[in-house]
């Protein structure tokens, strides 16, 4: 009886110490999560830094009218890999739209008009790319953005970016708007040094970032791409930044 009585009692302390270990992880999670995950909630704007705006999902609605307005870009301006000026292959491919495009190679970074490759002047930048940047920004509280350049990345199977600023232009006061298409990606929000602790971000197609004020010279970069096949962009993920450089 009274062995009885202690085993159940026994039992009863270990289940109520499961439980209370259960409850308590569950309660460190949730407030790991609430400092982890800035994107864990159901907002679809939330603010990042005071200059930092992300639009879940804002580009949803035009994603495929912008994919079939990049293939035009792309027939005229085609994707590769840049050089740095350190002498090594980007592993992201890229191209341009806009009166200036970003370019790399061994003699440094720039803006240029002119596509280096084709020695013409990059494709025009097509409408609903200039809308959607111009309403994210207006939705960020950036009036007016009129980009001069869109920068457009791709990202395929191990494709990564590592911790940079974007310092290349010429007014810092301007945001930069960025737009997520395809497979998603972890993106790095880091601080205004290289070493300062970087925080993770999923970006998922349509997405939207404004990047302005002090939160415009952070150091940021993308964790190298998982395998996916999104249905719009295949393997690839592909990522639009606005830019007033010039
Ligand atoms: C934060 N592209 O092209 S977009 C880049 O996903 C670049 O392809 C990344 O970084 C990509 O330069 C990130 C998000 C982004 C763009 C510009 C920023 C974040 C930024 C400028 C300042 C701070
Ligand atoms: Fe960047």
């Amino acid at each position: 009886m009274w062995g009885r009585l202690a085993t159940c009692a026994a039992v009863a302390n270990r289940r109520c110490r499961i439980i209370l270990r259960d409850f308590i992880s569950k309660a460190i999670r949730m407030t790991m999560n609430l400092f982890d995950n800035p994107d864990d909630t159901e907002s679809p704007h939330q603010r990042l830094g005071p200059g930092a705006m992300l639009l879940r999902q804002f580009a949803t609605p035009a994603g495929a009218d912008l994919l079939s307005a990049l293939e035009a870009v792309v027939a005229q301006a085609p994707f590769r890999q840049m050089i740095t000026p350190g002498g090594f292959r980007m592993s992201v491919a890229m191209t341009n739209c806009g009166p200036l495009g970003w370019v790399s190679d061994r003699t440094g970074y720039r803006y240029s008009a002119i596509d280096p490759e084709s020695r013409l002047p990059w494709p025009p930048m097509p409408e609903p790319f200039r809308d959607l940047a111009t309403n994210a920004a207006a939705q960020a509280g950036f009036d007016a953005f009129s980009p001069d350049a869109c920068l457009v990345n791709r990202y395929a199977v191990g494709t990564k970016l590592s911790l940079h600023q974007d310092k290349d232009e010429r007014d810092f006061a301007q945001p930069i708007v960025s737009v997520s298409l395809g497979n998603p990606a972890i993106f790095l929000f880091g601080g205004f040094k290289r070493a300062d602790p970087a925080l993770r971000l999923h970006l998922t197609h349509g997405d939207v970032v404004v990047w302005g004020g002090p939160d415009r010279l952070r150091y940021h970069g993308v964790l190298p791409l998982k395998a996916g096949k999104h249905p719009l962009s295949g393997q690839y993920r592909i990522n639009l930044t606005f830019r007033k450089a010039g």
